[in-house]
């Protein structure tokens, strides 16, 4: 383990094994928050401690209200804090806090901080909260070892793969490779029992037209001269030399992007405890939280079978309500963003994380709104190449949300805010100017 992140991690580890009552865990909803709490839930429940674990979609001033009445005698948040440390200095009882998101400002005094960027590894790309959760456990104890597939799922998550494992996360693989938690192997990436299927059924890679498009998926297998019901799995070394030159092409016609296309051929990694890829199992944790039901999640990470029956129901839902989302989405172009709003607010990001990287154009970030809970939520996402010429969506959202009345906050390539519900064309103006001074357009 990397000395900045064990030296920033021995403290909170102290702190937990020094605890007397239940830990109150409090965790971010997504794939990387699902699984940093399941790690986190699981280290401690082996150390012989109590904890009380609520997933939430933002840390907000009414989360901290409950906990103030609570009364908790140690708060642990992951995935989520440091962007908000006006908040946890409003916390009565003290907080430790795993986080891998931009820290904004000073961590109160009530606070022991795990921050990856202020342990001096990137926190976009080197550690997600479920790498750095992992870190945490190891030091609780080596028998938390087996939750390595269960980190590379958060790291996956929050989409650290697509440059291929770096830092934290690529020592985490390789300790999995190790004690045999983890397979790499060399196949397409699809999925399903025939041809058409993995076509029609395919998320990653997007394929404009094809994907969620049944009838589409058997024409293009067709002119391919392949017979749309033959099993993927009985395709042979010319046919998926033919498949995967035509995928090539597909995605450089539709101007996906360099690291969408490089992924095609990456490494699959599969996980034989698990019985499913580490790209299945964050699917199926993703998908528990964006279709509101964190506990399911959290059991299916801590290995409940009816928990993981549940979990694939679930991610096939919610695949297949993005197939039918990113068929239908348009997006409006300003000067210097492009975006759209929709209902639903568990997919905008989703969306707007595939469009950008799959048909859209990647010179403008990509922003989506959606009403939740008498708010308007705002996603955000911007290609590699604007984040190097300085673009930080997590100033720009925290900018923009600040002067709508909202709040924002993330990181520089992905980030999000929530806004009083009539302010959305007004914030959609203040960002498109943000960034267009930012990228001087
Ligand atoms: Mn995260």
């Amino acid at each position: 383990m990397p000395q900045p992140i064990a030296a920033a991690a021995q403290p909170l580890a102290d702190r937990l094994r020094q605890a007397e009552q239940p830990v109150r865990l409090i965790g971010h909803y997504d794939c990387d928050g699902l699984t940093s709490s399941a790690i986190l839930a699981r280290a401690l429940q082996r150390s012989g401690q109590r904890f009380h674990l609520t997933n939430v979609v933002a840390l907000t001033p009414a989360v901290i209200e409950q906990l103030n009445s609570e009364a908790p005698a140690l708060v642990l948040f992951t995935d989520l804090g440091s962007g908000y440390p006006e908040l946890l200095a409003q916390l009565k009882a003290p907080a430790l806090v795993v986080d891998h998101h931009l820290p904004q400002g000073e961590t109160p005094p009530n606070v022991l901080e795990l921050n990856a960027h202020k342990a001096g590894v990137d926190g976009n790309c080197e550690a997600s909260a479920a790498s750095l959760a992992f870190a945490l456990a190891l030091i609780l104890g080596e028998a938390n070892r087996d939750l390595a597939p269960v980190a590379l799922a958060g790291a996956w998550g929050d989409r650290m793969y697509l440059d291929g494992l770096v830092g934290w996360n690529r020592t985490i693989a390789d300790m999995a490779v190790e004690d045999k938690y983890l397979n790499k192997t060399s196949r397409l990436p699809l999925a399903g029992e025939t041809l058409a299927e993995a076509l029609a059924g395919s998320l990653e890679p997007y394929l404009v037209g094809v994907s969620g498009n049944p009838a589409g998926a058997a024409e293009a297998l067709r002119e391919l001269e392949f017979d749309p019901a033959a099993a993927l799995g009985e395709l042979d070394a010319e046919g998926t030399a033919r498949l995967a030159d035509w995928l090539v092409l597909k995605l450089l016609e539709q101007g996906a992007g360099k690291q969408q296309r490089a992924q095609l051929f990456a490494p699959q990694l599969d996980l034989p405890q698990w019985g499913c890829s580490v790209e299945e199992l964050a699917a199926m944790a993703d998908a528990c939280g964006r279709l509101g039901d964190t506990s399911t999640g959290i059991a299916m990470l801590l290995g409940s079978p009816s928990g993981r029956e549940r979990a694939e129901v679930y991610a096939r839902e919610h695949r297949e309500q993005l197939l039918e989302q990113l068929a239908h989405v348009e997006f409006e172009r300003g000067r210097a963003i492009q975006h759209f709003r929709g209902d639903n607010a568990a997919l905008k990001g989703t969306v707007c994380t595939l469009a950008l990287g799959y048909f859209l154009d990647r010179s403008l970030p990509a922003i989506g709104l959606a009403p939740r809970d008498g708010k308007l939520i705002v996603s955000s996402r911007a290609a590699p190449q604007l984040v190097a010429q300085g673009l930080s969506l997590a100033e720009v959202m925290a900018q923009a949300a600040g002067a709508c009345g909202g709040q924002g906050g993330g990181h520089a390539q992905a980030a999000g805010a929530s806004l009083p519900p009539e302010k959305g064309d007004e914030f959609i103006d203040v960002v498109d100017r943000l960034v267009a001074d930012r990228l001087g357009l």
